[in-house]
Order: structure tokens, then sequence, then C-alpha cells
């Protein structure tokens, strides 16, 4: 170990000074290790990822992009950033890259800023029907400083209503479409929110967060050569660091990347840029390609399983990594259903479906996602496996880590994580 690798993972020595932290640090990867991880915006990266992301680079101040910095002393965070640029450049086939955005909502926040003024009118799909909290939601700034229209499902086939995007395009006229969301198990129609677009004159805004690392790998189209701007965080399947990147097309370089610093940001974060770049060189590989066509394997996998035993896939299934599940077959809420697997072991969300008669913080259904289980090798008999487990701790667990169905099934998850850990040792 060289002494700059030292200072960036240094456990013993925090544990000496900082106990109390340390103690977290252990006990969240003891979590992490014991239990199912199927929050399908969760991963696990790699040790590389988070070595560039405990480095000294955390502590540059490097306002300004590669060569154009407001600081001294920027030549070797620049090289890092010239890196992350050029390499989410060549991973996505994409004109222009910006790596600063903090998260995916600064992302999304800087494509406001570059198209929009406030008051401005804009098309997304609603949050209860599988968009985002940043495309319009009357909580988030998007819904309070602009003018969103939401649009949504199609009732029979429960996937996006194309006809009625077209329809709400022409009559409200919107500055900009936005595609994307966080529970859409299916494929967009890049192709045909583009010809919408070009009908009415809007940009066209993909918000990729959840599905660009299978874009990465190629296990699913691209939506760069048809989107203006396309956000994604850097975490999900994608498994880097947890942040935010954009492309673009190269006519809106200019203005995006405004819109991101001064606009709304300040400082980069160095050290989780050059964990950006160590990411992207890590998703350029055939191994990950190979991983993300493994995701989608078991992500459908899963789905069928659980829809043999009466837990319906929304859209009856997935092309990506997550399902979205109607537990309404089996009489179950989405509050009880999340917190009858986790005292079983299985970290998986409550997520409201389509049309839901319940309230938001009720729900009727789970999402899972499969980008933690396939990072630690496991493959689609296991999902097998996990879909059962999944029913027995949703339909008949105790709510309560010392019941005993939950003691059962928790038991059963040790026996997979033994045999496919999280973090091997
Ligand atoms: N919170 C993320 C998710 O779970 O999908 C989206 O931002």
């Amino acid at each position: 170990m060289t002494e700059s690798t030292f200072y960036g993972s240094d456990y013993e020595a925090l544990s000496a000074f900082d106990p109390e932290i340390s103690a977290v640090l252990i006990s969240e990867l003891d979590r992490i290790r014991g239990g199912l991880q199927l929050i399908a915006s969760e991963n696990l990266s790699s040790p590389a990822v988070l070595t560039a992301l405990g480095s000294t680079l955390s502590n540059k101040y490097a306002e300004g992009y590669p060569g154009r910095r407001y600081y001294g002393g920027c030549a070797e965070v620049d090289k890092a950033e010239e890196l992350a640029i050029e390499r989410c450049k060549a991973l996505f086939g994409a004109d222009h890259a910006n790596v600063q955005a903090h998260s995916g909502a600064s992302a999304n926040q800087a494509v406001y800023g570059a198209f929009m003024q406030p008051g401005d009118t804009f098309l997304a799909m609603s949050l209860p029907h599988g968009g985002h909290l940043t495309h319009g939601a009357k909580v988030s700034f998007s819904g309070k400083w602009f003018n969103p229209v939401p649009y949504g499902v199609n009732k029979e086939t429960e996937d996006i209503d194309y006809d009625e995007v077209e329809r709400l395009a022409k009559e409200h006229r919107p500055k900009v479409i936005c595609a994307g969301g966080s529970a859409i198990p299916r494929l967009i129609d890049f192709e045909r929110f583009r010809a919408i677009a070009d009908e009415v004159g809007a940009i066209f805004w993909v918000d990729a967060a959840h599905f660009i690392g299978l874009v990465a790998g190629k296990a699913i189209p691209s939506p760069v050569p048809y989107a203006d701007v396309v956000t994604f965080t850097t975490h999900k399947v994608l498994r880097g660091p947890r942040s935010g990147a954009l492309v673009c097309r190269e006519e809106h370089a200019a203005r995006l990347d405004k819109a991101i610093f001064p606009m709304m940001q300040g400082g980069p974060q160095m050290h989780t840029i050059a964990a950006k770049a160590v990411n992207f060189k890590e998703c350029a590989t055939e191994e990950y390609a190979a991983y993300t066509r493994q995701v989608i394997d078991n992500s459908a996998t899963l789905a069928k399983e659980l829809d043999a035993r009466g837990i319906r896939p929304i859209t009856g299934g997935t092309d990506t990594h997550l399902s979205l599940l109607d537990l309404q077959g089996v009489g179950v809420t989405g509050a009880e259903a999340e917190q009858r697997a986790d005292a079983a072991g299985i970290v998986l969300n409550k997520n409201a479906i389509p049309f839901d008669p319940q309230k938001p913080n009720i729900a009727s259904g789970i999402r899972v996602g499969t980008p933690c289980v396939t990072t630690q090798g496991m493959g689609v008999e296991e999902m097998k496996t996990i879909a059962a487990l999944i029913h027995t701790a949703v339909t008949q667990g105790d709510g309560d880590a010392d019941g005993s169905v939950s003691k059962d099934v928790r038991a059963q998850v040790s026996e997979l994580v033994t045999r496919f850990p999280a973090y091997p040792r």
C-alpha cells in the first residue's frame, strides 16, 4: 500500500480516533453483508471506486472547468476531470459530458436552468405513475417554480401512454419533454418521444438515472442518439460513486455547463469526479457488460417467479433491473410488505403502483431490483429462491425480527449471502 492510498483507507486510525463513527461504518458493512439488498436504485461499488472517494482530492476547491478554474493548484484534479469527461463521452457515444453534478437531482436542476424560465411548462411522467420528485412534484422546486404537465401510464397496458404524451404536448406546447423515472420497468420508446418533441419544438430530456448502467453495458437501447440531454445518477446499476452527471448534444454544451456551474453549484467534488472516472473505466469492460445482461435476466426471473406466487408485476413483467409489484392479490400493503421483508433480512421498498387506491406512505406495491444481488454473483437459480423468500416473508412474515417466520427466512437469507457475499472478506 502506498502512502497516498493509506490516507484514504485507514480504518484503524479512524477507529482509534472516532470509535463511534467507525462503529457505524463497520455495522453498515455488516448490514449490507447480512441481508439481501433489493432496493432497485442501490448497488455495491468497487473498492477502486471507494478508494478514489476516500482520497485527498476531497480537499481541493476547483470551481470552474479543467483549464478554466477560479483557484490555483488544480493541475492534478484537472487530469481527473478530463479523464472522467473523456471516458463518459466514449462510454455513451456522446458529444459532450458534464461530470460535476453532485447528484441526479442537481443534474436535473441544470436542465431546468438551461432550458426554462420560472413558470415555463414542461411534460414529465407523474410521480405516482413512476416519475421522480424533480419531474414536477408539488413539493419539489420543479413543481413550485415551473408548470409541470404530468402524463401517466395506460390503464390497460400499465406502460407509458404515448398517445397521451402526444396529445398533452400538442395542447400545452411545453418547452421541455422529459422521459424517465424511478419505477418504470419497461423500455422507453425514445424514438416516439423524439418525434413528439420535434412536432411541438420541445427539448427532449431523458432522466436515465435508473437504467443508464444498462445502457453503458449495451444491454438495452441508448437514449443518447435521440435526446437533447440525458441526465443520470452514477450509483445505481452503473455502480459508481453516489453522484450525478449529464451528456448532451454539442449545441447545448455551453448552456448546460453554465447551468451546472455557476448557476446551480459551486465547487465540484473532485474526489467523487475521480471516482466517476474509475467507474466509467470499469463500465467499458466486457465483464461489466456481462453483469448488466445478468441483471436483466435475474430481474425477469424474479418478476416471473413472484407472478407465479400471486405477486403481480405491473405491465406483466420487466425489461430492466427493476419490477414494480402489485400486492393487492395477496392482501398485503406495501408498508406491511416492506416491514415484514426487512424483519426477515430482505431490504426492499414500498412503492405506489399506477392508480393506487392507497396513500403513498402505505402504497399497494413494492419495488425490487437486482443490481446488488447480481454484483454479488447471484444468478437465475438464486432469483427463484429469493422470490420464494420474498413471498413467504411478505405474506406470512411476522414483521418482527424475533418471529418464527422472519427467523426462518432470515436463516435462508444468511445461507444465500454466505455463498454470495457482498464485499468478500
Ligand atoms: N431515490 C431514487 C430511487 O430510489 O429510485 C430516485 O432518486
